[in-house]
């Protein structure tokens, strides 16, 4: 079986990810298994750009193939934020709840509904050319937090024609929709053609 590293310390897309790999013949090792992780800083401008650091650094620092994502959540009334800053909305090291109620505070004031969409860059890195992929779901914020599932900003995402929120989804049902879910099933397909397993 192929190893794989997944350049993330999210717990949650670690699980998501696992699940859409799980019965290929790619086994994905995440960075709580390596020692010595170095510290990747994510300054590209674009989702793909910090997709591509993220695989790039770890590719060259273990010599194993890799693949990063980068991804967030764009507002369209917020002109596109947090974008690129999701994880650090509302600080530095900002946990999930004070980044949703930053959220919620920017929004104050915006008639409903609020447009967004989560996007997600993915990308494969093995010393060769960077294979990408991306993918996206459109769907609205709600004013409430609903759902224990998932991470980040699922409370408060209410994908379109969904009644629940993606914290509320299970995982198999956000991985059937999920911007995720979208770019590393195409990144799978592209990986497969071009190391012919
Ligand atoms: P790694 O860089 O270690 O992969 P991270 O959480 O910092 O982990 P990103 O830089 O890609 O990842 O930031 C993505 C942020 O966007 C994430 O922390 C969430 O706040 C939000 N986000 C992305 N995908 C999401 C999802 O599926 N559900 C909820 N929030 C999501």
């Amino acid at each position: 079986m192929r190893e794989i590293i997944f350049a993330t310390k999210n717990p949650g897309k670690i699980r998501e990810v696992n699940d859409i790999f799980k019965n290929s013949p790619i086994r994905l090792v995440s960075l709580f298994e390596l020692s010595n992780v170095p510290e990747i800083i994510e300054d590209g401008l674009t989702f793909e750009e910090n997709a591509k650091i993220k695989a790039e650094l770890i590719f060259k620092t273990y010599g194993i193939p890799t693949m990063g994502d980068d991804s967030g959540l764009v507002v369209e009334q917020l002109d596109g934020r947090p974008g690129v800053f999701s994880a650090r909305y509302a600080g530095e090291s900002a946990t999930d709840e004070e980044n949703n109620e930053r959220l919620l505070y920017e929004l104050d004031g915006f008639s409903e509904p609020h447009h967004a969409k989560f996007v997600c860059s993915s990308a494969y890195f093995d010393g060769g050319k960077f294979l990408t992929a991306y993918g996206e779901v459109k769907g609205r914020i709600i004013k409430m937090p609903r759902g224990k599932n998932g991470f980040g900003y699922d409370p408060l995402f209410l994908p379109e024609g969904y009644t629940l929120t993606s914290g509320e989804l299970s995982l198999e049902e956000k991985n059937k929709i999920s911007h995720r879910a979208i770019a590393f099933k195409k990144l799978y397909s592209l990986i497969l053609k071009a190391i012919i397993i």
